[in-house]
């Protein structure tokens, strides 16, 4: 899958000027001098991704046995500048294959890192030196895209993630701090949602999923986590964001989770949003919780206008007491973090939008299902055209500058958040409503719901588009984009 011409074995070396001329090229993926008599590296790359096993104390005594980049979850982002070429180097320091994926980045499919893609792999105990094009100003993420399947210590379960911002040219700087948030769930363990739901409803008498008769003890095995964080500590455990009265802070989140959406609430407070996947929104609104799919990055102002001492956390009790939460302290202010109780409220992408309607050129549909739980006990999915469950019946083949209006459909009790590589779209419809202005890479498509994309695509190659639930994408969940000139 990967080739041999870029993985260090091949003892290939360049000279600056090679270097420089294969960076031009861009195809090219250059192989960095590794061996060479204790040289150092002939271009000092911009990101350094070092992927090894190592130990991360998300609560006092309580160390979390995982791989990570660097040995490191805390969130510190990895800046990078708007437009600048980015020179990259991985060393896998394990014994398996890895993929990054440059999560929101537009970039030749061969270093966006998906196996499916054919993009190159970092062999074990390796490096891969490439290069990727300068980005435009905003939020990404960079992650593992291995398969997990029955292995809750790979892909995006284990702790290889980080935040990437790329810093505009400009920087408008219409606030006073910027506070960028990463949340991710530690020690991941399989549950059997039948004997779970029947044993729960046997303890309150209740019925659970009454909209699901069909599905009721047929979902299969699930996961669940011991422990969650922001910024790779538990709540109370990593430093309090620190404010004073009257600033406006800019929180830049990103859901690193493997499959659970979070909602965010910081009482007394709001959250002005002006971003969504890295990309300015065209209508600022006001919320009181953010929702925040897998993969999906949320940039926020909110105004520091109650003093005290707050949680900022999940609204889910039993999520927030797992970890996922910091302390917001005001300056002068002391004493227990408090907390208040937030409805769940249904987000609503259309806030952030326009109305009207995109035109498109030509519509495709997608229909998202559930198949039968495979022998051993695993969910089974596949994203089908409008008329064929057969799985990976999608044959569509897309052209480059052309406009379509993808309609997916959710025909599950599942939240779906559905992410395409190497490419933004633009969310056309939500909940029902036409919108435009709104750009993003993953959106997700709420149970039993419907949305529409305009999806232009800018480079030829494959795309893969899949569920950011990494149970759910490696267990069907997912096609390939083929983009022709
Ligand atoms: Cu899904």
């Amino acid at each position: 899958m990967h080739s041999s011409g870029v993985n260090e074995s091949s003892g290939k070396q360049l000279s600056r000027r090679q270097f420089l001329s294969a960076a031009a090229a861009f195809a090219a993926v250059t192989g960095f001098d590794h061996h060479g008599n204790g040289q150092p590296l002939t271009v000092k790359p911009d990101v350094n991704l070092r992927i090894a096993r190592c130990e991360i104390e998300v609560a006092p005594g309580h160390r979390i046995q995982t791989t990570a980049y660097n040995g490191d979850a805390s969130g510190v982002p990895i800046r990078l500048r708007e437009g600048a070429l980015i020179r990259v180097e991985i060393q896998n320091q394990t014994g398996v294959e890895e993929y990054v994926h440059w999560h929101g980045f537009s970039v030749d499919a061969r270093v966006d890192g998906t196996a499916e893609e054919n993009s190159f792999g970092v062999a074990p105990y390796s490096r891969l030196a490439y290069e990727v094009p300068g980005q435009t100003a905003g939020s990404y993420y960079v992650h593992s895209h291995a398969m997990a399947h029955h292995d809750l210590a790979a892909g995006t379960y284990s702790g290889q993630f980080a935040f990437v911002y790329v810093d505009p040219h400009q920087n408008p700087g219409r606030y006073d701090k910027e506070v960028f948030l990463t949340s991710h769930e530690w020690e991941p363990y399989f549950i059997n949602e039948a004997e779970e739901a029947n044993s729960l409803e046997e303890m309150h008498h209740v019925r659970l999923d009454t909209d699901d008769d069909d599905e009721m003890g047929g979902d299969g095995w699930d996961v669940r986590y011991r422990l969650a964080s922001l910024n790779g500590k538990a709540l109370g455990h990593g430093d309090p964001i620190c404010v004073a009265r009257g600033e406006r802070i800019l929180f830049h989140f990103l859901n690193a989770s493997a499959t659970e959406s979070l909602q965010l609430g910081l009482p007394g407070h709001q959250f002005l949003v002006v971003g969504l996947d890295g990309h300015q929104v065209s209508r600022a609104s006001v919320v009181d919780v953010l929702t925040i799919g897998v993969g999906e990055r949320v940039d926020a102002i909110v105004e520091m206008n109650m003093p005290g001492v707050w949680v900022l956390g999940s609204i889910d009790d039993d999520i927030r007491g797992k970890g996922l939460g910091v302390v917001v302290e005001y300056a002068g202010q002391h004493g227990e973090a408090r907390w208040a109780d937030f409805s769940a409220p249904v987000w609503d992408y259309g806030i952030f939008g326009e109305d009207g309607r995109c035109e498109a050129d030509e519509e495709v549909a997608l229909r998202l299902i559930r198949l039968p739980v495979a022998e051993d006990g695993f969910e089974r999915w596949t994203i089908a055209g409008e008329a064929d469950e057969r799985q990976g019946s999608l044959q569509k083949v897309f052209q480059k500058g052309r406009r379509y209006r993808v309609a997916i459909k959710n025909e599950s009790n599942e939240c779906h958040p559905m992410h395409l590589h190497r490419h933004w779209f633009e969310v056309s419809r939500y909940l029902g409503r036409p919108t435009t202005g709104i750009r993003k890479d993953t959106v997700m498509v709420l149970p039993y719901g419907s949305v529409e994309l305009i999806f232009t695509p800018a480079m030829a190659g494959p795309a893969l588009f899949h569920c950011h639930n990494q149970m759910h994408m490696d267990s069907g969940l997912q096609t390939l984009f083929n983009v022709v000139q």
